[in-house]
């Protein structure tokens, strides 16, 4: 995922953050992703956190309207109950599949006061979004797509989040884990996303029901989203997650 010149760019950036980071960050104790030793991630952390620090919490991405709307390919996992990436096909999403997601149960855990499991109706009984963005893929590629979901910050909401809460986790049903923080999951555009260009979600786009973090890079709108669990430390799905796997766990746009 990262070619040479961006690496150039990035330790660039992380050196020049450095310098500059003893003034901007100094006496900041927020809490940072691990690194694995690796100077590519420190680059990252410094992004994330001058991010966290300069960039006001609440600034929204730009929308389109229903004209701009593009082709939208599909990438990564397109069908959990079909074998891909050495993983098995999944038993239990090629049932879900079946009985057209009635029975698909969201388990919401953690640090948070009402702990449930949230059908698809349930969570089509919280107030809804709709959002016409633009989805950048690592990759190199950009699409412009419309999700209908329910903002986390509502489920949160109904959730009662701790005093403790900081991160929350997502895992999907392609096993796959990945968490972002208060910050982004609060963003008012941060959906669980069950709808797409005003039809039920794809399989191949993430069905039921897939994350939508607008102001990060593609690889955070996790497919297939199969359990949500808020932290008070960065759970970053160790094997299972992407700092282990060489891809950024904060990948700003
Ligand atoms: N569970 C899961 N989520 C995922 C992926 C995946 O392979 N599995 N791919 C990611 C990447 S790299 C991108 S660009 C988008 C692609 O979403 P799309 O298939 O709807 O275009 O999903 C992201 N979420
Ligand atoms: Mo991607």
């Amino acid at each position: 995922m990262t070619g040479p010149r961006l690496i150039a760019r990035r330790q660039l950036l992380a050196a020049g953050l450095a310098s500059a980071g003893g003034l901007i960050l100094g006496g900041c104790s927020r809490p940072v992703p691990p690194t694995y030793g690796s100077l590519l991630r420190l680059g990252d952390n410094l992004t994330y956190l001058a991010h966290r620090a300069l960039l006001p919490g609440e600034s929204l991405v730009k929308e389109y309207s229903r004209a701009e709307l593009s082709s939208f390919p599909a990438v990564g996992t397109t069908d959990p109950a079909q074998p891909a990436y050495g993983r098995p096909p999944s038993e239990t999403y090629r049932a879900l599949q079946r009985g057209g997601f009635a029975d698909f149960r969201l388990p919401v855990e953690g640090r948070i006061a009402r702990p449930g499991r949230w059908s698809l109706a349930d969570l089509k009984g919280l107030p809804s979004r709709t959002q016409i963005t633009r989805h950048v893929c690592e990759e190199g590629w950009s699409a412009i797509g419309e999700w209908t979901g329910v903002p986390l910050s509502r489920l949160l909401d109904a959730a009662g989040l701790e005093p403790a809460a900081r991160f929350v986790t997502f895992h999907s049903i392609d096993g796959t884990v990945d968490s972002i923080d208060l910050l982004d999951a609060l963003h008012p555009q941060t959906l669980l996303a069950y709808g797409m260009n005003g039809q039920n979600l794809p399989i191949q786009h993430g069905a039921p029901l897939r994350l939508r973090v607008e102001r990060q890079v593609g690889y955070k709108s996790m497919k297939y989203v199969s359990r949500i669990v808020v932290t008070e430390h960065i759970d970053d799905g160790g094997d299972l997650g992407n700092p282990k796997n060489g891809w950024a766990w904060y990948v700003g746009i």
